[in-house]
């Protein structure tokens, strides 16, 4: 047994994203969204930046895992399982596009509507807490392809309108919220945060910053109308935060790793958690020539819509060098710098570094000062089944015990922690690669990148695991 103290209630789960688990992608009136269309994470963003999105939508387009898990007819017994582990909480999404299939419509969707009224009464069956994600990467690909994403600003109304409708829906149902999922991904990931990409990289910027302040109003008047519609819930912002790290003492590369720190890790919290533009980006909007369009009451809005928690996602920390690097990042490490000598790296390239959690929760509590929620955090790796039917994925239980002993280290250190619903707690389609040879379940699924298999759920080692980590309040790692 370990001294970590985790708080009592502390919400130990599981996360999952509707495009990445659901499948039934087409089924009950749903629409396509910008996640579940193309092939993989790179032929989508070459289709989608193509000027004019000149492709055709063909069914051989679709992921061949287009079924991803096949969760939407298998949610009861996907949550059965989660139940079985202990789960206090579970993270999910709820899919815009089931609720207003292309995104632009004025009445919701009912039967998608009831799908998820069936999934959150599953869960309160089992006495699972539901977190959801208002938007985890799956934007109405029609509002991509006729709106432009999130650049244009009748998509903050489109969305006003989504979030209300779910909010009110599930306002007895769910009580955890948090808008989009990694708001601050789109510098490196735009197709799946903006719903958009521009081909040249230095024409990027006034566009990025203008769909981030459309997406940022569209957060705060989600938070204000939860507060509003459902008293008493806690709504959350949801950033990918890895620690930027020095290449060396040289102050200029310190300089450069806390600038990067900055645009990257904490502009879109401060926001959310501040409830305004931070003044760092002031010189930043000036050196990029970016001048934001903002309207009458915005800045009111994002005043008055902050958030109660901060979510966050923890992979890895980068590290930054000034000069252009030798040898850049490995590269699996989808958010660039450069390859750090002290760090592993995992099956796909990602660097390993537990310390870098600890580092994260002590900055970001430094900053904020307001409960934090690690909504994602996992190993993606390749699985094998033994002779004997089991799957002894003692890698994927070594990196979570270290990943947990330093959030015990953390609230040590005086970090106020809620939850922790680590990332893939199922096998599901990876949202970078489109594969699913890319493992992070503590339950297997078989199901293959060229799409064959049963769908068969399989235990692995780490259910048993995890389930006394759960039953001991992490005092058993
Ligand atoms: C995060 C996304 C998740 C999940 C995770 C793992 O950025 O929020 O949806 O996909 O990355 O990434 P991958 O699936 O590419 O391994």
């Amino acid at each position: 047994m370990n001294t970590y103290k985790f708080p009592e209630g502390f919400l130990w789960g599981g996360a999952t994203a509707a495009n990445q688990i659901e499948g039934g992608f087409n089924e009950g009136n749903k629409g396509l969204n910008v996640a579940v269309v193309l092939p993989g994470g790179k032929a989508r963003y070459d289709i989608l930046t193509k000027p004019g999105f000149d492709f055709e939508i063909k069914p051989d387009q679709y992921y061949p895992n287009h079924e991803a898990i096949d969760f939407y007819h298998r949610y009861k017994e996907d949550i059965a399982l989660f139940a079985e582990m202990g789960f206090k909480a579970f993270r999910m999404s709820i899919a815009w596009t089931r609720i207003f299939p292309n995104g632009d419509e004025i009445e919701p969707n009912e039967e998608g509507l009831q799908f998820y009224d069936r999934v959150l009464d599953e869960l309160h069956k089992h006495g699972i807490e539901p977190v959801v994600t208002i938007s985890h990467y799956e934007m109405p690909l029609h509002l991509v392809m006729e709106y432009g994403g999130w650049r244009n600003r009748k998509v903050v109304t489109f969305f006003e309108r989504y979030a209300n409708t779910i909010l009110t829906r599930y306002k007895d149902k769910v009580k955890y919220w948090m808008t989009f999922n990694e708001i601050n991904s789109a510098l490196v990931m735009p197709i799946n945060g903006l719903g958009f990409s521009i081909e040249k990289e230095e024409d990027r910027y006034q566009p990025t910053f203008q769909a981030y302040h459309h997406q940022l109003v569209a957060s705060a008047i989600a938070v204000k109308a939860c507060h509003e519609i459902i008293p008493g819930s806690e709504i959350g912002c949801m950033i990918l935060f890895a620690p930027v790290y020095p290449f060396d003492s040289n102050p200029d590369n310190v300089l450069h790793a806390l600038k990067e720190e900055q645009i990257f890790n904490y502009f879109c919290g401060d926001v959310q958690v501040r409830g305004e533009y931070p003044s760092f980006m002031n010189r930043y909007f000036k050196e990029h020539n970016i001048q934001l369009e903002i309207e009458e009451n915005d800045l009111e809005v994002l005043k008055e819509g902050t958030v109660d928690y901060v979510g966050f996602s923890y992979y890895m920390s980068r590290t930054e060098k000034k000069e252009k690097a030798a040898e850049d990042a490995s590269e699996g490490n989808i958010i660039g710098g450069v390859r750090n000598p002290f760090l592993e790296v995992s099956d796909w390239g990602w660097e390993i570094d537990p310390v870098g959690l600890r580092i994260s929760l002590n900055k970001l509590y430094d900053r904020y000062q307001i409960p934090l929620f690690i909504v994602e955090n996992g190993l993606g790796a390749y699985d094998k089944i033994e002779e004997d039917g089991s799957i002894n994925d003692d890698y994927r239980i070594g990196y979570l015990q270290e990943h947990i002993k330093a959030m015990g280290e953390a609230i040590e250190d005086g970090v106020d922690l809620m939850g922790y619903t680590s990332w893939g707690c199922i096998d599901m389609v990876s949202m970078s690669t489109g594969e699913f040879s890319k493992r992070y379940g503590y339950i297997y699924v078989d199901k293959h990148d060229d799409g064959s298999g049963t769908l068969e759920r399989i235990k692995k080692k780490s259910f048993f695991w995890y389930k006394d980590v759960i039953k001991t309040n992490g005092k058993k790692l």
